[in-house]
């Protein structure tokens, strides 16, 4: 805990156990992908994203229903799905999210119609939390660092029965969220 500021420390019993199905996989792309995607994320419209009752800092653009995946997203759920052994086409929704220094997610779940969420994180650090429903099987909540160029995946219980939160960053970061 040393180290972190005091809107960093957890509200609930964290523990070095992660969640059951929770995956993080570091450098999952390399510094030029990340260059890319970042180049065609600046000229995207992002916009204000609404959260619960109000308007959250982050802003964001995504890519759901009939709307098709740009091109240039491919390479990297080509390389998703090469890495955990699924077709590419399990990829067919994505969330960008920029965060600007001081903006965060609160706790929430996932909308259940989707299944798996891979998170990769870009141009920043942010802590990434985790804590569990009433009916988990563990009672500890969950907090790291995502690092730029990093996956997280969340399934199985750490889908279900956990919300997460993303902590104030003190970095500008982008994530892409998919959705599977
Ligand atoms: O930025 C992230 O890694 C998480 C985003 C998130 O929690 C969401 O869009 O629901």
């Amino acid at each position: 805990m040393r180290g972190r500021t005091p809107n960093q420390y957890p509200l609930f019993d964290v523990s070095e156990a992660w969640p059951n199905g929770f995956v993080y996989q570091p450098d999952l792309i390399t510094p030029e992908e990340e260059a890319v995607l970042l180049a065609y994320i600046h000229e995207l419209p992002l916009k204000n994203a609404p959260f619960r009752e109000y308007t959250a800092k982050r802003r964001v653009h995504g890519w759901w229903g009939n709307r098709t995946l740009p091109q240039w997203l491919l390479p990297i759920t080509a390389k998703l799905a090469a890495w955990q052994g699924v077709p590419q086409n399990t990829f067919k929704n994505a969330l960008i999210s920029e965060y600007s220094p001081g903006t965060g997610v609160g706790w929430h779940r996932d909308a259940p119609p989707y299944e798996k969420i891979y998170g990769l994180s870009l141009a920043g650090w942010a802590q990434f939390e985790l804590r569990p429903n009433r009916n988990a099987t563990v009672q500890k909540g969950f907090s790291r660092t995502v690092e730029p160029r990093s996956v997280y995946i969340m399934q199985g219980e750490s889908r279900a029965r956990f919300q997460h939160r993303v902590v104030q960053t003190k970095t500008m970061r982008y994530s892409i969220t998919f959705r599977t």
